[in-house]
């Protein structure tokens, strides 16, 4: 049982005989028991200033009751997109803004999701999006300066930062970063020309911290989520990329990788939205990661195709969910 929260009862500041308010004194009294409702009412009262009381008991239990709740919660989950960057979060985005109803996990292997969105190109900070993707901008409401045939944000991170934060705002949406998928949950689905088909019912996970350690640390079994649809956009072949099609092809559910091809923008951005579908039975697949299936060029520092085959992966998704 946690002890109750103490009030402080500090003594207010003398009057230095200039007749300190009653409204002041007690406005002192409220920051020096770490009550205030705004800024101003902080403003030139530091010398009594305290934080209200706490435990740290209190703090591990806010954070871990909140964390296995929803870790229980989305244990079954209608969709779980698997990446944060551009292209799961936009996803995300137009999922949560249509369908409040169903319950959505994020699963991200990074601590800080958003991909390669946060720079433009080479470090670069300024981001560009053909048109029409500005209209996903409008929708957002993130300004950028218009150039004709394209605009540009003035700061990758004014886009992902502003995505992200309309993400995490969707009551049925939930991020678990710092966290890999390590495998997809199958169900066997045989067709009359494949009796090993299998349909996508999920995803397997654990800390990314974990799965980077396994050749190393004895056996740390992985965690589960449950799921009629996945959607990957896990991004092109790296470290972590491309993860889910290169699961398919190693479970025989897919021949082989088109391998993403050379850099040629007017033909990727379009090779990628266009193409943006259910790969096999529960899943879809867009962004990046697309191009390893298609073999489709890559096409560099321009995100237009990443925000827009997240509409489209909504829109994919969303013609299967409710078969
Ligand atoms: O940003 P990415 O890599 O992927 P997309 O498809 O959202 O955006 C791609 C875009 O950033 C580009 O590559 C640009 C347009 N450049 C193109 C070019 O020609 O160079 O985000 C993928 C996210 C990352 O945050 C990864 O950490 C995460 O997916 N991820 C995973 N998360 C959980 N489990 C995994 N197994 C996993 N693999 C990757």
């Amino acid at each position: 049982m946690s002890p109750p929260a103490a009030t402080y009862d500090v003594a207010v500041p003398a009057s230095n005989g200039n007749g300190l308010s009653v409204k002041k004194d007690l406005a002192v009294k409220n920051v020096a028991n770490g009550q205030a409702k705004s800024l101003a009412e902080l403003e030139d009262k530091w010398e009594s200033f305290t934080f209200a009381p706490i435990r740290e008991s209190q703090v591990s239990r806010a954070m871990t009751r909140r964390y296995f709740t929803d870790l229980d919660n989305y244990a079954e989950s209608d969709i779980v997109i698997v990446g944060a960057g551009s292209c799961g979060l936009s996803t995300a985005y137009m999922l949560g803004k249509k369908r409040p109803d169903l319950k959505i996990a994020i699963v991200e292997a990074g601590v800080a999701p958003g991909g390669g969105a946060w720079l433009g190109g080479q470090l670069f900070s300024a981001m560009v999006m053909r048109k029409p993707a500005d209209a996903f901008l409008n929708d957002l409401g993130v300004p950028y300066d218009d150039e004709g045939d394209f605009v540009v944000v003035k700061h990758a991170a004014l886009f992902t930062s502003t995505l992200l934060s309309r993400v995490l705002a969707f009551p049925n949406i939930k991020l678990f970063n710092a966290t890999a998928v390590e495998d997809l949950i199958t169900r066997p689905a045989p067709t009359p020309t494949d009796p090993h088909a299998v349909r996508i019912a999920g995803v397997v996970t654990n800390w990314t911290l974990v799965s980077m350690h396994h050749d190393d640390q004895s056996c740390m079994d992985p965690n589960t989520i449950n799921a009629p649809l996945v959607i990957s956009t896990t991004g092109h072949d790296g470290p972590f990329g491309a993860f889910s099609v290169k699961r398919l092809v190693s479970m025989q559910q897919i021949e082989k990788l088109g391998g993403m091809r050379g850099l040629d923008m007017r033909t990727a951005e379009d090779a990628i939205v266009t193409k943006t579908r259910e790969i096999v039975k529960g899943l879809v697949v867009g962004g990046m990661e697309l191009s390893e299936v298609d073999g489709a060029n890559r096409m560099g520092p321009t995100f237009g195709a990443m925000a827009l085959s997240g509409v489209k992966a909504a829109e994919e998704a969303l013609k299967v969910i409710d078969e």
